[in-house]
């Protein structure tokens, strides 16, 4: 799972559009009435091997769902909603770190170069930057088409000098942008991955999606990345279960996800929103826990939840600058810079191989 679509992102997006074409990656051009967006369609997974990883995780114990199928329509405008929250603090406080040091930043980053912003959803992060260091290109990465042509459109409405590229593809699966970037072989690559999406990952496979970026920026391009901080328990869990319940429907309605995708009859209300921080692992921890024994028709499955039995549906893994920095590090990149808000909440990084 890379960053929320949606600005974060509807994730379904028509199966026809997104076969999987070997690894090759594949040209479509979206609809004209949307931009001079050339769409690249990437390592898409179909929407049988989606469906079947949704049953398997549910049938798993305990029982999982992947933070990918949040970002329905719902789940985006929910996220959205999330983002505004007074509890949810890391969309405001890196937004205001971004800004106060886009200078300083910008300063470090190569003239002329592809931006690939990673999960785009509309762009709206990436506007600002692209005049901030002159970018020759946009390249939006994102598993929905739709989402990728609205940031196509907002980056031409910014810049019409700018050539635009949408690739789509499953962040399940191992990036490969290297087709497309060595077209622009003088137009070094900047990654953005911003609001902490990286928290999503395990910390191996953190590593391995940082050992992947850093293959893609080599010697002359750079990662600019979000990442959120580790902090008092209270904050953290407050910001995973507001008060007024927005993240609890943000959970709850990744069941209606799956009644939609597997024909199964979850009562979303019969599971309980849970998120605690497990300061072991430093990570919030997002579940759904069953308010009473349940049967669950999943297709042609049926599933029995016991009274109390959970369904993980996010890890929100926190960091510290030093262990943030020594993750960069061990992905092979030799020079690394930070910035942190005046509480110390959230970090961003900027890495390049030397
Ligand atoms: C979009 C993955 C960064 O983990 O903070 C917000 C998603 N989940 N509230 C996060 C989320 C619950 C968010 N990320």
């Amino acid at each position: 799972m890379f960053n929320p679509p949606c600005a974060p992102h509807p994730a379904s997006s028509p199966a026809s559009a997104l076969e999987p074409h070997g690894t090759a990656l594949r040209a479509t051009t979206p609809d004209p009435g949307t931009s001079a967006l050339r769409l690249v369609t990437g390592r898409v997974h179909t929407h049988a091997a989606r469906r079947a990883s949704l049953l398997a995780g549910l049938l798993e114990r305990p029982a999982r769902i992947a933070p990918k199928f949040f970002y329905d329509a719902q789940g985006c405008a929910l996220y959205g909603a999330i983002c505004e929250l007074q509890e949810y603090y890391p969309t405001r406080t890196e937004r205001a770190l971004l800004e106060r040091h886009r200078a300083a930043i910008a300063r470090h980053l190569p003239r002329g170069a592809q931006w690939v912003d990673l999960g785009c959803g509309d762009g709206s992060k990436s506007l600002p930057w692209l005049a901030a260091i002159q970018a020759r290109r946009y390249v939006g990465v994102d598993v929905s088409p739709t989402w990728l042509a609205r940031a196509a459109q907002a980056v031409e409405a910014a810049r019409s000098d700018i050539e635009c590229v949408g690739v789509v593809t499953d962040f399940e699966e191992p990036l490969d942008l290297h087709p497309v970037l060595s077209e622009r072989p003088h137009a070094p690559p900047v990654l953005f991955y911003p609001g902490s999406s990286i928290g999503n990952f395990e910390p191996q496979a953190a590593a391995g999606l940082l050992v992947s970026f850093a293959r893609h920026t080599g010697p002359e391009g750079a990662l600019l990345i979000g990442a959120d901080l580790v902090k008092d328990r209270a904050l953290l869990e407050a910001a995973y279960d507001d008060a007024l319940g927005v993240t609890a429907a943000f959970n709850r309605n990744v069941l209606r996800v799956v009644n939609r995708e597997l024909d199964a009859n979850f009562e979303p209300r019969a599971f309980d929103h849970v998120a605690r921080y497990d300061a072991a692992h430093q990570r919030i921890e997002m579940r759904l826990v069953s308010r009473r024994p349940q049967e669950v028709r999943l297709g042609k499955e049926v599933r029995h939840f016991e009274a109390g039995e959970s369904i993980l549906t996010e890890y929100s893994h926190k960091y510290t600058v030093e262990a943030f920095e020594a993750m960069l590090r061990a992905a092979g990149y030799g020079q690394v810079r930070h910035w942190t808000d005046p509480h110390g909440w959230f970090a961003v990084f900027l890495a390049r191989a030397s």
